[in-house]
């Protein structure tokens, strides 16, 4: 049996019930035989393959806080330090009751090779809790921080694990969260990323991973001979990631029509009204179903279970930004039967394994997440170096990193796949770039 298949059943042998994380290690694993063959015995005699699918550190934890009946409740919490070999732990925090160490373990292994793909010297991690903040009182969000820290606080530094946002988990949740910390340990450091501009944030923070998602879809199309401009996109969630998409996509020129929550979805072809949706989503924390009652042009349809949503609609690019494995194979059948040009994976894993290979096999242009979505930790490194040397940089300053990153994330993974005789397979070239920086820094650390 090749070596790559030995440990992808090694995988499923020691994680089970952790199908995401199995998902999550198949694509890689998948992607990579091409550079694993080449040097098969090296590898195989460092067992570099089972260290890079086991975490350095596991961390499981109870959180105990009180509601606002004075109810005491209990909820599960975990940080999963994957991979230190290019740089301290980073990588965010997700509340939301789907939670469990699976899909912690398979949103960490994912990092790794992200946060490698940046450039920028950050490990993999990442950690979050089955704690659901929707329909919570501010205050109660503030107990669960503060209780989830309150055990966190002892794994974590700027120099050693350094966690952010992610579903569930915005600038209110990071703002409990470093105050707790900050009152622990009595020291003002950047140990959190995303945090407000007043307490160490970086300016572009909030918007970098919706930016940085459209950024890379530009270069992308330009690659294949493609002008953004002026095309219909299709994009799932109305999160931090989703609104952000939507805003640069408009200032390109291009019109996102759609957008979805967990109880339903818009279609708007006059294109999304992106500051109805933040008051809707940012300011009221509220249902889409408020969106379609201001805006006489949109859409409202309640979520139904098999019901595919978004991507029945007629598009160019198609952005899912909401969770893993919202888009399957029948969603991708809709999508290529509508003309849909291209891909880009603004979330972890959106698509499932048969739906990307389905898009392969129909040339659409297509990039999984580990690039697509890089912009957010990236700018989480930049926060990182402007805390280090307790400076802040402008806006512009930030977003132009940023773009630079992102085009060079593309300009990366596009010379990956064509080195390695799979061109215009960016998923591959993601993977096989992002792995061998990591497998370099951990041979040349030893046995660790
Ligand atoms: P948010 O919590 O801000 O938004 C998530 C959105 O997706 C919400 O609209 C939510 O609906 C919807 N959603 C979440 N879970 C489900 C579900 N099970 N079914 C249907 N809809 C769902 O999170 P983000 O925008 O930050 O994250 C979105 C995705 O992007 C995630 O996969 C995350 O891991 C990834 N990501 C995030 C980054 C970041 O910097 N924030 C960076 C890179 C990737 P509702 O409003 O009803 O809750
Ligand atoms: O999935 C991700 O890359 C994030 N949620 C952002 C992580 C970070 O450290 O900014």
């Amino acid at each position: 049996m090749s070596y790559v298949d030995e440990v992808y059943n090694y995988v499923v042998e020691k994680n089970p019930a952790q199908p995401e994380f199995h998902q999550a290690v198949r694509e890689v694993l998948d992607s990579l035989r091409v550079v694993i063959e080449a040097n098969e015995e090296e590898y195989r005699k460092e067992a570099l393959l089972e260290r890079l699918v086991t975490p350095e550190r596991v961390i499981l934890f109870r959180i105990p806080w009180v509601d606002d009946k004075g109810q005491v409740q209990v909820n599960n919490g975990f940080r999963v330090q994957f991979n230190s070999a290019i740089g301290p732990y980073k990588g965010g925090l997700r509340f939301h009751p789907s939670v469990n160490l699976g899909i912690i373990k398979f949103l960490g292994f994912e990092q790794i090779f992200k946060n490698s793909l940046t450039g920028l010297p950050i490990g993999g991690g990442k950690g979050g809790s089955d704690f659901d903040p929707k329909g919570k009182s501010d205050r109660e969000v503030m107990a669960f921080c503060q209780s989830f820290m309150t055990e966190l606080y002892r794994h974590i530094g700027a120099d050693t694990d350094v966690p952010a946002g992610d579903i569930g988990v915005g600038g209110r949740e990071i703002g409990y969260l470093f105050g707790q910390y900050k009152r622990i340990r009595d020291t003002y450091e950047g140990v959190l990323t995303g945090k407000g501009l007043t307490y160490g944030g970086s300016l572009a923070r909030t918007e970098a991973t919706g930016y940085g998602l459209l950024y890379l879809t530009n270069a992308l199309l330009k690659a294949n001979g493609m002008d953004i401009k002026g095309k219909t996109i299709a994009v799932s969630g109305a999160g931090n990631v989703a609104i952000y998409a939507i805003q640069k996509a408009q200032q390109l020129g291009a019109k996102p029509v759609t957008c979805s929550d967990s109880t339903g979805w818009i279609y708007d072809p006059e294109g999304i009204d992106v500051a109805l949706l933040k008051e809707v989503k940012e300011v009221k924390r509220a249902r889409l179903s408020e969106y379609a009652a201001a805006r006489s042009s949109a859409e409202y349809h309640e979520k139904k279970n098999g019901e595919h949503g978004v991507w029945t609609i007629k598009c160019d690019i198609a952005l899912p930004c909401a969770t893993q494995n919202e888009l399957d194979l029948e969603d991708a059948k809709a999508l290529v039967a509508n003309g849909v040009t291209a891909v880009c994976e603004g979330a972890n894993m959106p698509t499932t394994i048969d739906a990307t290979e389905y898009f392969q096999k129909n040339k659409v242009l297509f990039v999984g997440g580990k690039a697509a979505n890089a912009g957010g930790v990236a700018t989480s490194a930049l926060e990182m170096s402007q805390n280090s040397e307790r400076l802040h940089w402008t806006f512009e300053e930030v977003d132009s990193k940023l773009q630079g990153i992102m085009e060079n994330i593309f300009a990366n993974i596009d010379s990956a796949a064509k080195k390695y005789g799979q061109e215009g397979n960016y998923v591959a070239g993601a993977n096989i770039a992002g792995f061998l920086k990591v497998a370099e820094a951990m041979k040349a650390q030893g046995v660790v």
